[in-house]
Order: C-alpha cells, then sequence, then structure tokens
C-alpha cells in the first residue's frame, strides 16, 4: 500500500513509498483503512524531534476510516463500521482510566513505542502515536477507535481525533470556561481556532485571539473571536479591554516560553492558565516563586483536551450535527497523500492554513 515514511528524525520530506505493508491483525486489533487525516503540527515536531517519535515510521495521528478486518478477540466492531482513530486507546482499567482520566492512559502508547505495526522495505516500522495515518492502511487496538455513524463524513470526523478533541476539550474539560468569562487565546491554528470555538460554546462574553499571522484574524473572527490582534497589540487590550486585570482565561495554543508566559502575564489574579500548546522538552519557562502563590492563579496543562473519546467523540459530533460546531469551514484545502510534503511545508511555514485533509 501507499504510505508517507519518516526515514530518520530531523528529515524535512516524507518518503512516498507504495510498498508499505502492515503487520497481521493481532486477537484484539483491528484493521483500518484510512478514508481521511487531517494534517496536525505535530506531525512536524515529530519529524524535528519537538515531540517523541521513532523513526522509521508512518506519521498522520489525527484520522478516521472503515474497519476492513477484526482479530478474534474483538466484539465491540464488525467490518463496515465507520471509526475515528485516537492516539491514546484507553485500556479501561488501569488508575487513570477507572478515575475518569482515560486521556492519561499509558498502557497502549507504550505498547506503541515497543510494537511496530508497519513494514517499510523488509523492516520493521513504528506508527507515530501508536496510529500512523499517512498510510492506507493501519493496525491499531480495538480501544483505539471509537465508533461513528455511517452518515459522517470521513473528513469531518477525522478533525476530531485530534485538533478538535484538543481545543474544544481544553475549554470544556479542562478550563471548564463558565458563560459570560473573558477568554485570550494565543496562537490560531488548527487547536487555537478549537479552543475559540469552545469558548464561543461555553458562551464566553469576550474572546481574544492572538496571532502574528495577520491573515488568521479575519478567520477567527469567523469562528467566533470577538477580537484577533497581534502578539504586539495584547498590552493595549489588556489595558482598554480588562482596565488592567486581565482575563479570567489565557489559553497558550504554542506551547513556546513566550506564550506560555504571555499567557500567565495575561491572566486576571485567580484566573486559569490553560497550556495547550505541545513544547519541547528542554524549553524552559520562568516564574518567580513570588508570583505563583501571590496571584493565586491555576496553572493547568491540558493533553488532548481531557478526552474521554468513547463520550467526547460523538458529543463533538452531535455538536457539528446541530450546527454549534463549525468543522467543515475548518478544512482548509483537501490534499492527496503525494501532495504531503507541500502540506507539512506549508504548516511549517505558518501558512494561512487551519487543516488540510488528505482523503484516500
Ligand atoms: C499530540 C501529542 C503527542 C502525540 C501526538 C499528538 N497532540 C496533538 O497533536
Ligand atoms: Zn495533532
Amino acid at each position: 500500500m501507499k504510505a508517507a515514511v519518516l526515514n530518520q528524525i530531523g528529515d524535512t520530506e516524507l518518503e512516498l513509498r507504495d510498498d508499505v505493508t502492515t503487520t497481521d491483525v493481532g486477537p484484539a486489533e483491528i484493521r483500518i483503512r484510512v478514508r481521511a487525516t487531517g494534517v496536525c503540527h505535530s506531525d512536524i515536531s515529530a519529524m524535528d524531534g519537538t515531540l517523541p517519535a521513532l523513526a522509521p515510521g508512518i506519521l498522520g495521528h489525527e484520522g478516521a476510516g472503515e474497519v476492513v478486518e477484526i482479530g478474534g478477540a474483538v466484539d465491540q466492531f464488525a467490518v463496515g463500521d465507520h471509526a475515528v482513530l485516537t492516539f491514546v486507546p484507553p485500556c479501561g482499567t488501569c488508575v487513570n482510566c477507572v478515575g475518569g482520566r482515560p486521556h492519561l492512559c499509558a498502557i497502549h502508547s507504550i505498547a506503541a513505542f515497543m510494537n511496530p505495526r508497519f513494514v517499510v522495505g523488509g523492516n520493521p516500522a513504528f506508527g507515530y502515536a501508536g496510529t500512523g495515518t499517512f498510510a492506507e492502511e493501519l493496525v491499531v487496538p480495538a480501544a483505539g477507535a471509537v465508533q461513528i455513524g455511517a452518515d459522517i463524513p470521513f473528513e469531518i470526523a477525522a478533525l476530531v481525533a485530534c485538533g478538535v478533541m484538543t481545543g474544544v476539550g481544553a475549554v470544556l474539560n479542562t478550563a471548564k470556561v463558565t458563560p459570560g468569562s473573558t477568554v485570550l487565546v494565543l496562537g490560531c491554528g488548527g487547536v487555537g481556532i478549537s479552543v475559540i470555538q469552545g469558548a464561543r460554546l461555553s458562551g464566553a462574553a469576550q474572546i481574544v485571539a492572538v496571532d502574528p499571522v495577520v491573515d488568521k484574524h479575519e478567520i477567527a473572527r469567523h469562528f467566533g473571536a470577538t477580537h484577533a490582534v497581534t502578539p504586539e497589540q495584547v498590552a493595549g487590550l489588556h489595558q482598554s479591554l480588562t482596565g488592567s486585570q486581565g482575563w479570567d482565561y489565557a489559553f497558550d495554543v504554542v506551547g513556546a516560553p513566550p506564550t506560555i508566559r504571555s499567557a500567565w502575564d495575561n491572566a486576571r489574579r485567580g484566573g486559569t492558565v490553560v497550556v495547550v500548546g505541545a513544547g519541547r522538552a528542554d524549553a524552559m519557562v520562568r516564574f518567580s516563586a513570588q508570583e505563583l502563590f501571590l496571584h493565586d492563579k491555576r496553572l493547568l496543562g491540558s493533553f488532548y483536551g481531557g478526552a474521554d473519546v468513547r463520550r467526547d467523540y460523538p458529543m463533538l459530533l452531535r455538536l457539528w450535527q446541530a450546527g454549534k460546531l463549525d468543522l467543515d469551514g475548518m478544512i482548509t484545502k483537501r490534499i492527496k497523500l503525494d501532495e504531503i510534503n507541500d502540506a507539512l511545508r506549508a504548516l511549517r511555514d505558518g501558512a494561512n492554513v487551519i487543516r488540510q485533509i488528505v482523503t484516500y
């Protein structure tokens, strides 16, 4: 089958091959024919070493498709079912799963770092984050997919698997934004736009979007931002809109020390700071011992939007069906797998894209 292969960490291009295969489907696994996948910034972060990944490997982690084979012990899927993938399959029995925090389950995620599920040129290759949707087919644990209705377009379903879950989930599950609040969002890519949509769904009264790319401001407003500015303009709004008090909630959706620091500085005393952006392991952010206690802010990490995928994927798709969550508008471009390097380059260069979707 066709797949885009990352040969080495540090490569800036993926190798397009047509001789890639998967491992056999184990008793608790399923094979999915990928029908749509988003191109997420974390795929670039895997290539440049910002996020942990193994090479050789198949990137892509935001996908949806059709179940084409099931293992002997799988009873929750039938061949022909439509499903959305997840990069954190919940085991269902660990302390995190039982404690209602399945997005922190590490059982399948650790296994994915030890069990290559692709074969490239006769050698084992890993699926990124246990998935690997830049391939026509992949094998995952049955827990790594959530069944959806056959009436939902695959490209809409794919968006939910990472960016939308991460962004909307950060607002609803992690921060629990309340109606009438004021919200600052730093970064207007696919996840930032999802944070903006989540804030709108939560009834936030003021949503200030921040991005250095001015072309993204109109898009941010379309999805619910009440204001959209460059980073240099934030100080002015801090004064004019908040009376120098700061915002109730500030979301970093970049993952860099300056934006995390800006989220902290611009949240009001007693406000909530949420780090959604996926930063480097060695990027350090400075806080003074005094400000951490004196400002009484809630500093929250948000991984995968605190997802409970079995609860939240259907919830997000219901919101889309009800016309309350704009997913169609998030698709900037539809491409084929052989255009993947152009898509990655556009995203890396900060082009004005929300989601580029590969359809198979
Ligand atoms: C990432 C987090 C690390 C694994 C891949 C997905 N999240 C969003 O892109
Ligand atoms: Zn992602």
